[in-house]
């Protein structure tokens, strides 16, 4: 807090990589946090294509983020709790609005707040001795960055409930069989490699293609079929008038790697 900055970018060639460095507070969500988060990935939309993915990692090894802030609850009103909620909500918008996929890699505890941020990612990748939650029930709290919303889309309505009523913590292997976790790695390094490698792989794809599959994705999810039908036809539509779209069915009959320019 007091102005230090908590929120740190690096780059590793396609690759960039968004650490929440709070271990002292198991990287706990304040306002200026969720404010430089949504600052840093509205930021890092200026560098796709050149950048391919981001990996919003936890710093310290203990946390990925262990919620919102309790310390920094006990001064709001409630119409304060509400910005800070819509913080929160920003955030979150601002990480589906990156036209590139995030992926969230979880080492430790991801709770609260924390749970809510990696669910706003495009998939959770997490190690063994990961724990999942939304325990704010039993702060006489609901979700409050998300979590209502997107945990009923990632496990389904019924666990979704079950999760949020009992505020019950729950390990890796619940959370890779609920499908809240893509996949498991033994420790810290073997995550990060793993998450740097599915980067790599979605970059040999066209990136006007994925960014716009990303969309999709995002804007579909939850509406109407009908809806969702008319986003995907849309964007389809827009697909077929790309240079990436030429390129990648041009290199296909010619039996050799595309190589996309992100037009
Ligand atoms: N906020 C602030 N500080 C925290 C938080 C947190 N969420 N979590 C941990 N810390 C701090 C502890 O206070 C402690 O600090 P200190 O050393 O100064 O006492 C330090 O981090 C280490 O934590 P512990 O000593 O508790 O470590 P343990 O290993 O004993 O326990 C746990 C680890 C189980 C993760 C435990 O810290 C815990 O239960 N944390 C809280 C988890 C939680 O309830 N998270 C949900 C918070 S509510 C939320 O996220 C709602 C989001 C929507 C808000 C809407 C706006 C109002």
């Amino acid at each position: 807090g007091d102005g230090e900055r908590a929120v740190r970018v690096e780059r590793d060639g396609k690759v960039a990589i968004v650490t929440i460095d709070r271990p002292a507070a198991l990287n706990a969500l304040s306002a200026s946090v969720l404010g430089e988060l949504e600052a840093a990935f509205l930021a890092l939309a200026d560098d796709v294509p050149a950048i391919r993915g981001v990996l919003l990692v936890g710093e310290g090894g203990r946390a990925f983020v262990a919620g919102a802030d309790i310390r920094a609850m006990t001064s709001l009103s409630p119409e304060e709790a509400a910005a800070l909620s819509r913080r929160g909500h920003r955030a979150a918008a601002a990480i589906e609005a990156l036209p590139a996929p995030v992926i969230a890699c979880v080492d430790g505890y991801a709770l609260g707040g924390g749970l809510e941020m990696a669910l706003a990612c495009d998939l959770i990748y997490a190690t063994d001795a990961s724990t999942f939650g939304q325990p704010e029930v039993k702060l006489g709290l609901i979700p409050g960055f998300g979590g209502t919303v997107r945990l009923p889309r990632a496990v389904g309505l019924a666990r979704a409930k079950e999760l949020i009523y009992s505020g019950r913590r729950i390990g890796i292997d619940e959370a890779l069989d609920s499908g809240l976790v893509a996949r498991s790695f033994t420790d810290r390094a073997a995550l990060l490699d793993g998450a740097r490698a599915t980067v790599e792989l979605i970059a040999t794809n066209s990136p006007t293609a994925v960014g716009t599959a990303k969309r999709v994705l995002v804007e579909a999810a939850g509406r109407p079929t009908e809806v969702a039908s008319d986003i995907e036809v849309g964007a389809f539509e827009d697909a077929f008038r790309t240079e990436d779209m030429q390129e990648g069915v041009a290199a296909f009959l010619e039996k050799r790697e595309p190589r996309f320019g992100g037009a």
